[in-house]
This record gives C-alpha cells, sequence and structure tokens, in this order.
C-alpha cells in the first residue's frame, strides 16, 4: 500500500483547464497559432506594443467569468482538503480555475491574469476587466501597469520554494503540460533526483515524457479524478 502521508507536489499546465474551454499553447488552433510569441509573452513586445499586449491579456481575463472548473480542478482542491500528507500545487496557468475549484493553495509560477503589476515599484493590485498601460500604479503613481505575467525572459515566481517542495517530493504529477517550457519541464528531473515516483497527465507523451515512470493517457478530467479517488484510498 502506497504511503498516506506522501508529500505530492503537482505541476499543472493548460491541458488542465483545457476542458473548461481555455485555449492551450500549443495545439493546432492554440493560442500561438493566433498570436505571434514575441508580440505578446516577452518584455520586448510589451516595450513596442504595449496595447497590443494588454488587450491580448485583456481579452483572456475577460474570459474568465464565462469558464467554471472542471472535474480535474476539484478532484485537486479534494486531494489538498483530504490527503494526510502534503500536497502542493504549482501551475503555470495564469487562470484563477483551481482557486475556483476549491483549491486553497496555488503557486502561480507564470502570473495570473487578476493581477496587475507596477514595472517602476513591483506593487501588485487587482487588475481591473480592462487594464491600459498607462494605468496609474496605486503605490507609486508611475504610470508602469502592466499584466503579472511571467513573460520568455524573465524569471518564474517562487523559484526557491518550488526548488525545495520538489527536493521533497515523495510523489510528483505533471497534468496537461507540453514540456516545452523551462524552468517548469526540468521539475520532473529535479523530482526524480529526490527519489520520487513521477506521473505525466496528458493526451499524449510530453517532450519530456521519457522522463516520467508512469503515464496517465487520457483527457484530465477523467485521469485525475481516478487518481485521486486511488491516492485517497491510501489513507
Ligand atoms: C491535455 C488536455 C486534456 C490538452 N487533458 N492533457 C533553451 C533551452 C532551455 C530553456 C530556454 C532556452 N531558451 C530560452 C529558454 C528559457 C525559456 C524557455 O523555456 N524557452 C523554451 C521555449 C525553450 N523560459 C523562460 O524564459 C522562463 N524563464 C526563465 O527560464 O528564467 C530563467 C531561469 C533560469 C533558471 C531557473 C529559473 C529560471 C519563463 C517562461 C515564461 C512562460 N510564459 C508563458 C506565457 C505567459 C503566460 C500566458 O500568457 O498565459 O507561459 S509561455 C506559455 O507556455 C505559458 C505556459 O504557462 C507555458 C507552458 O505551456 P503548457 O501549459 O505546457 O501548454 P501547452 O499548450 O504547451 O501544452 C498543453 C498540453 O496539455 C499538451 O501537452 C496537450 O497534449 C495537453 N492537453 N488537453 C490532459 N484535456
Amino acid at each position: 500500500m502506497p504511503d498516506p502521508d506522501a508529500k505530492i507536489v503537482i505541476l499543472t499546465g493548460a491541458g488542465i483547464s483545457a476542458e473548461s474551454g481555455i485555449d492551450t499553447f500549443r495545439a493546432e488552433d492554440g493560442l500561438w497559432a493566433q498570436h505571434r510569441v514575441e508580440d505578446v509573452a516577452t518584455p520586448e513586445g510589451f516595450a513596442r506594443d504595449p496595447e497590443l499586449v494588454v488587450n491580448f491579456y485583456n481579452a483572456r481575463r475577460a474570459q474568465l467569468p464565462e469558464v467554471e472548473p472542471n472535474p480535474a480542478h476539484r478532484a485537486l482542491a479534494q486531494l489538498e482538503q483530504a490527503h494526510r500528507g502534503e500536497v502542493v500545487l504549482i501551475t503555470q496557468n495564469v487562470d484563477d480555475l483551481h482557486e475556483r475549484g476549491g483549491s486553497e493553495t496555488v503557486y502561480h509560477m507564470h502570473g495570473t491574469l487578476n493581477s496587475a503589476l507596477c514595472a517602476a515599484c513591483d506593487h501588485r493590485w487587482p487588475a481591473p476587466l480592462i487594464m491600459a498601460p498607462g494605468d496609474p500604479c496605486p503605490a507609486c503613481n508611475a504610470t508602469a501597469a502592466r499584466p503579472d505575467i511571467v513573460w520568455f525572459g524573465e524569471m518564474p515566481y517562487d523559484m526557491d520554494a518550488l526548488f525545495a517542495h520538489l527536493g521533497e517530493a515523495d510523489i510528483f504529477a505533471a497534468i496537461g503540460t507540453s514540456g516545452n517550457v523551462y524552468p517548469a519541464a526540468g521539475f520532473v528531473a529535479e523530482a526524480r533526483r529526490a527519489g520520487a515516483h513521477t506521473i505525466e497527465f496528458n493526451l499524449e507523451p510530453s517532450a519530456v515524457g521519457n522522463q516520467f515512470q508512469e503515464h496517465r493517457t487520457g483527457p484530465a478530467s477523467h485521469t485525475v479524478s481516478a487518481w485521486v479517488e486511488d491516492v485517497l484510498k491510501w489513507g
């Protein structure tokens, strides 16, 4: 019988929100087929055309009230509540579906649509539904508001805490992520170094799929819910 006190570290990507109706990035008709990455997900793109970038995130923020968490989000919340050991949830997603699905503690390593960031003083505040590049910072008054999103070339958030958790993981699960973007794609290697059992949940093997010991193939709403049911039987 597996350990009911196991520390479980979970990484989620766009695939977990796909069944809620949010586009993934690298699907044929995904976000990167509709927009150039260099234009909307780099600091250089923002410097060139802040309005284009802010509007890209405004449109995605406006979609949030129209979508609902799916059974995979809810299952992870149930796991956090009911598993005896520690559960650490790390998401690359900038939506709020984990929180709305009931998860209490979520590391948003690539930021969140619901927050604005002052590029001058690093102050954060709740993003208005429609942000504008000239919005003043409520703390320092600089007109330096930007979406609180980690773009290519920027350091993802909470890296020290995340690597510390990975170093203590007994189980590492990656759900709905293509394994193309680092440092998140390197988490499986880090967890294996710590001796964790590693599981990939995806429709197909990811770019780092060969590093996982176990694969659960299929839509996350089914595979994750079934796995959580199994784990909760341990204790
Ligand atoms: C389902 C499903 C269903 C579908 N059920 N599954 C060369 C080598 C190595 C690294 C680099 C390099 N050159 C540059 C770098 C670094 C760079 C990088 O990784 N580039 C690569 C492209 C090579 N990384 C960075 O710049 C990062 N910062 C950094 O590295 O700082 C330095 C550092 C050094 C050391 C330690 C720590 C830091 C920052 C990365 C920022 C990423 N930002 C984005 C956009 C912003 C957010 C937004 O706009 O929403 O984040 S990019 C985009 O990709 C987004 C995502 O979070 C991220 C990952 O995508 P994800 O989630 O995997 O989605 P998809 O679409 O790719 O995949 C979906 C998956 O789901 C698929 O596999 C489907 O099969 C599956 N799926 N439906 C289950 N129903």
